[in-house]
C-alpha cells in the first residue's frame, strides 16, 4: 500500500498533494507526452492520474511512456474498467457513490475485479461524488447520474460519511473535468469536516485563486486536468502555489 500511505502519511502531516490528471485521450502523441513529462520533471506533482470518462487503447502506452521519462507515481482514475491495465502504480477503485446508477457503484467493478486481484496492483477504495456545475458534465452524461446540488453540503457530507463508513479509504469531490463552476467551497469544509480519510477535490480548478479556495476550504489533494491540455506550463505555477500553501501551515 506504498502510494495510499504516501497520501495518509502526507495528510497526516497537514501537507497538501498535487495531483496532475491526464487523460489518455487527449495525450497520446509521442512529442505532447515528452513535453509533459519534461514539465513534470521540472514540477514534481505527488502523483500523476490516468483517466477520462471514455475508453482509450493508449492508456498502458501513455503510462509506459511515461514511467521511461519520469519518476513521479502513476494512479489509475479510470472511467469505466475497461481502461484498467496493470501498468500503473495503483488503481483508485472508484464507486460513484452520489450516484444511483449500479453500474457504476458496483457492476464495472465486478466486470474487473478478477483481473484487478490477479495483477497485485495496489488498490485504493474510493468514494467519487458528483457535485452539481452549470453545464452537464462528461462524467454526469456518461455514468448517468444526477450529481449532488451545489446548495446541499450536508448532503454531500452524508453521503462521504457512508463512503468511509462502507471502507472509502480517499473522498474524492468532483465538479467534473473542466466544469464551471468548481466545487464550492463550502461543501469542501462541510465534508472535511465530516471525514476522517483525506479529501480529494477535482473538476474545473484553473487558476491559482480556485486552488487556494479549495486548499482554505480542507481539500488535502487537489487534481488539476483539463486546463492543463491547453496551458500545460500553468502546472509549474500551481506546483508554486500548493508548496507555498504547505510551507505557511508549517
Ligand atoms: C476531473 O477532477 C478532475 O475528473 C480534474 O478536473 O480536468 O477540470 O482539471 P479538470
Amino acid at each position: 500500500q506504498a502510494i495510499y500511505q504516501l497520501v495518509s502519511d502526507a495528510v497526516q502531516q497537514n501537507q497538501k498533494l498535487f495531483v496532475v490528471l491526464i487523460d489518455p485521450d487527449k495525450c497520446s502523441d509521442e512529442k505532447q507526452i515528452s513535453h509533459f513529462a519534461s514539465l513534470l520533471n521540472t514540477t514534481k506533482p505527488d502523483l500523476i492520474f490516468i483517466g477520462g470518462s471514455l475508453t482509450s487503447e493508449s492508456t498502458a502506452r501513455l503510462i509506459k511512456h511515461l514511467k521511461s521519462q519520469c519518476l513521479i507515481p502513476t494512479v489509475l482514475f479510470p472511467g469505466n474498467a475497461i481502461q484498467f491495465t496493470p501498468e500503473a502504480d495503483a488503481l483508485l477503485f472508484l464507486s460513484l457513490i452520489s450516484g444511483r446508477n449500479p453500474d457504476f457503484l458496483i457492476g464495472q467493478h465486478v466486470v474487473i475485479a478478477p483481473a484487478v486481484k490477479q495483477s497485485g496492483i495496489e488498490t485504493i477504495s474510493t468514494g467519487y461524488i458528483l457535485v452539481e456545475s452549470d453545464q452537464t458534465t462528461a462524467v454526469e452524461y456518461i455514468s448517468n447520474t444526477r450529481p449532488i446540488p451545489r446548495h446541499k453540503p450536508q448532503l454531500a457530507a452524508a453521503t462521504a460519511i457512508a463512503g468511509e463508513l462502507l471502507g472509502n479509504k480517499l473522498i474524492y469531490l468532483e465538479a467534473g473535468s473542466g466544469a464551471k463552476p468548481p466545487v464550492p467551497a463550502e461543501m469542501i469544509s462541510v465534508v472535511k469536516k465530516s471525514i476522517s480519510v483525506p479529501l480529494i477535490v477535482g473538476g474545473g480548478l484553473r487558476t491559482n485563486e480556485d486552488i487556494l479556495n479549495a486548499l482554505n476550504a480542507g481539500a488535502d489533494i487537489i487534481v488539476v486536468g483539463n486546463i492543463l491540455e491547453s496551458t500545460p506550463e500553468k502546472m509549474v505555477e500551481f506546483a508554486k502555489t500548493i508548496k507555498s500553501f504547505r510551507n505557511q501551515q508549517k
